[in-house]
């Protein structure tokens, strides 16, 4: 640990959740008294230019290219991964032997072997592991969270859980990192469909098995610059076959009885980034939508018969987790503090040396999912998770 009760964070990627890690990082003790200050001493990258910009505008005491020398550097208390999937496993397994603290972006891995031995480095390094599944940190959820755990909606039947992107409609659009399935292993299904997923373990409970289908509708894309950007780089002539998923739709049994609907998918156009749920119980009903995220919708079958229907809950209040830490009754938060609620429970973790969820443990969980749905929708069969754990 850090001199001064500090936590000296090292991070592995600077591009667009660098951002939104690093800001979380800074801006924690805002709005928080996080037990730990965390400190940003190291950010590292493959980009020299790119990663001493980001280091400069993050705040970042030192930039570096060599991702193993931060790992071995002892200053260093936790090692933040926000670099493609396909390079995490090999951090976190260095990162563990190393004796750091981590915390790693979704989906955890390539597969669930790798998510597996990653698990296992973390176990028996004795360190903290996270993974960044940051929406469960949103008040609301957590809100929605309380309400199922004290029963307000009593025997839960159903969720049907939504994550709709438009990003890549364009044929023009370039086969960025995120559609290479080298480097991040499936499409739409793990990049959106972890987080659903996610949500779906967080509130109803562990998914027995699953079916699914997923498609690729632009079959080829240019080759263009392998950036991560978000936004159509220049298309070049050549151009790549697809190979992974552009949307995904899927059925759930879960542990519990309840039945579940799922869809992801980056061709829903209009829908910039739309995560959104419906859990129906026996005594009531909730919705979430990230692009309201400060609302929750209820319905509860024993308010008063004239006064039925679905109401709106503003988790503005004091009384709502994460809230009062933030403004006074009535003002919204963001998506960036989703992150910011996230890093403050994995400090927390660290200061009192306990482990934190969502851990490598629901990495590993969810990973066997979503390897249950690819499996499925290559086979046209439903499949038992439990065959993949
Ligand atoms: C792209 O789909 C993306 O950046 C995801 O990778 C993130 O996990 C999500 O929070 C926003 O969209």
């Amino acid at each position: 640990m850090g001199v001064n009760q500090t936590l000296n964070v090292g991070m592995i990627g600077y591009k667009f959740m660098g951002k939104a890690h690093s800001h979380a990082y800074r801006d924690v003790s805002f709005y928080f008294n996080p037990s730990l200050k965390p400190v940003l001493k190291t950010i590292v990258g493959r980009n020299e230019v790119g990663v001493k910009q980001a280091a400069a505008q993050f705040g970042f005491e030192a930039a570096h290219t060599d991702w193993r020398e931060l790992i071995k550097s002892d200053e260093i208390d936790l090692i933040d991964i926000v670099t493609p999937n396909n390079t995490h496993a090999e951090m976190v397994i260095e990162a563990a032997q190393a004796g750091k603290h981590i915390l790693c972006e979704k989906p955890l891995a390539m597969n669930v072997q790798e998510g597996k031995e990653m698990l296992k480095a973390v176990q028996e390094a004795g360190v903290v592991h996270m993974i960044s599944h940051n929406y469960r940190f949103a008040p609301a959820v957590q809100l929605a969270k309380k309400l199922i755990e004290e029963g307000k909606l009593g025997r839960i039947y159903h969720i049907r859980a939504q994550y709709l992107q438009d990003w890549i409609m364009d044929p023009d659009f370039p086969l960025v990192w995120r559609l290479r399935k080298d480097v991040t292993g499936s499409g739409a299904l793990g990049d959106i469909g972890s987080h659903i997923i996610d949500l779906a373990r967080f509130l109803v409970g562990e998914i027995e098995q699953v079916t699914g289908m997923t498609e690729i509708f632009i079959k080829e894309r240019p080759m263009g610059e392998m950036t991560e950007g978000l936004h159509a780089a220049q298309s070049s002539v050549q151009k790549g076959k697809v190979d992974v998923d552009d949307a995904v739709a899927f059925l759930a049994r879960f542990n519990n009885g309840a039945l579940g609907v799922f869809e992801a998918t980056r061709f829903a156009a209009g829908n910039r980034n739309k995560n959104k749920f419906e859990i129906n119980g026996s005594k009531g009903s909730i919705r979430w939508d990230l692009e309201n995220m400060n609302l929750l919708e209820v319905y509860f079958t024993d308010d008063d018969k004239s006064l039925q229907g679905f109401r709106t809950i503003n988790v503005t209040e004091s009384v709502h987790p994460y809230v009062n830490q933030y403004w006074p009754a009535g003002h919204i938060i963001g998506y960036e503090h989703t992150f910011i609620n996230l890093v403050y429970e994995l400090i927390q973790g660290i200061a009192e040396g306990k482990q934190v969820s969502p851990s490598f443990e629901d990495g590993v969980r969810n990973q066997a999912v979503l390897e249950a749905i690819a499996r499925s929708a290559r086979e046209g069969a439903w499949i038992n998770v439990s065959e993949l754990l």
